[in-house]
């Protein structure tokens, strides 16, 4: 029944059905270590934490009907979702990524794994591109990221996914950006989403974690095993919290989506203001796409300043509404230089190819009003 409500509906009931025992409306957040067995191996499907928890698995729940997908895992990062994945690739074999991907992501791949497989970055809004580098590398996965961080370009998720099929790739969709309410790669034809939790789908900026949904069981058993080798699983307490903030996440992707609307426009016509990057904008490169693939066009818009370093320092300094930090996707305002602060790890040949310049400001615009939104923007450039 559940599986054919609207989405707005179920970031509110799924995974969430009333305790059993008590009646109570909410998860018990099962804050335990381990669990008691009637007999050696006799237990009612919890061990141990690490490997399962109660409140844990409500959110896995929840998150794997909200990407469409049959199963879910959740971990105590982005990061370490994105290292499982990466350790479940057979030694030797290739990785394709696109080259504008979380600054992280490209220091997980170049600087920690890159002795182990190699990495080709590629741009995956050129469809050429991509299936040479799938003909040509042969890769156990391609590594999407769509709108990518920080320069918002959009890949075409399901013609990528028809060339990850033709050349038995696995194709894994990084949707922190727009949340299974504006996109939903699994039906598009990805083989693993992955969230950051941290952002839209916490939403409250005070949690930090990750997840990864998957229709194979045989590839969610790999990435069991592996999460419950190494150890990385959500906190009982976190998973609850994500719990909680996943409730409005439909109203939130709205107001955000609403508010960032307004912000492009704004600064599209401000005199400081060099260019806007905002897939919701007309003049955005891929901008048929997006209207194709999403739902919306989420809540994060990079820009270019005018001047250099100089002037983006004072748009920084200056700020109060929005605040100077690394993350986004929370209910706040928040406003980060890639260059210095999330995408300093990216080489900076890379950088520059990129357009990732000391006057690239990148903005995640929260739910506030927007006239005090505006004026703080008005005010600082
Ligand atoms: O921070 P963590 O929860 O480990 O998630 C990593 C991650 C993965 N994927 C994407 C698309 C991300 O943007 C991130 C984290 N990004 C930031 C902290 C940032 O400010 O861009």
């Amino acid at each position: 029944m559940k599986k054919n409500m609207h989405i707005e509906t179920k970031v509110i009931h799924l995974g969430g059905d009333a305790d059993p025992v008590t009646g109570s409306i909410m998860p018990a957040i099962h804050q335990t270590s381990t669990y008691v067995q009637k007999s050696p191996g006799k237990h009612q499907g919890y061990e141990y934490t690490r490997s399962h928890n109660p409140t844990r698995t409500r959110l896995e729940e929840c998150l794997a009907g909200l990407e469409n997908a049959k199963y879910c895992l959740t971990t105590a990062s982005g990061m370490s979702c994105i290292t499982l994945i990466i350790q479940s690739i057979p030694k030797g074999r290739k990785i394709l990524c696109g080259d504008d991907v979380y600054g992280g992501t490209n220091r997980l791949l170049s600087k920690v794994f890159g002795d182990h497989y190699e990495t080709n970055f590629i741009d995956t809004t050129d469809l050429k591109a991509v299936e040479k580098g799938l003909k040509e590398d042969r890769p156990y996965l391609l590594w999407l990221e769509t709108p990518t961080n920080p320069m918002l370009k959009i890949s075409d998720i399901k013609k990528i996914s028809k060339l990850c099929k033709k050349y038995k790739a696995l194709l894994v969709v990084d949707n922190t950006f727009m949340s299974p309410i504006f996109q939903r790669p699994m039906d598009l034809g990805a083989d693993i989403v992955v969230h950051s939790l941290t952002k839209y789908i916490n939403g409250h900026s005070d949690v930090v974690g990750g997840a990864m949904m998957m229709n194979s069981k045989k590839i969610y058993d790999e990435l069991w095993f592996l999460q419950n080798s190494i150890g990385p699983s959500q906190s009982p307490f976190d998973s609850w919290l994500v719990l909680r903030g996943v409730k409005t996440l439909a109203i939130r992707m709205k107001a955000h989506e609403e508010n960032a609307i307004k912000v492009a426009k704004f600064l599209s016509k401000h005199k400081s203001v060099e260019k806007v990057i905002y897939p919701g904008l007309k003049n955005h490169p891929h901008h048929s796409l997006a209207k194709k693939q999403m739902s919306g066009f989420g809540g994060m818009i990079s820009f270019y300043i005018k001047g250099g370093l100089k002037e983006s320092r004072k748009f920084l300094q200056k700020i109060k509404v929005f605040k100077l930090a690394e993350s986004l996707g929370g209910v706040e305002s928040l406003a980060n230089h890639p260059a210095i602060m999330t995408h300093a790890s990216v080489p900076l040949k890379m950088r520059k190819e990129l357009g990732i310049s000391d006057n690239l400001v990148r903005l995640s615009v929260g739910i506030e009003n927007i006239e005090d939104i505006l004026s703080d923007l008005d005010n600082a450039l």
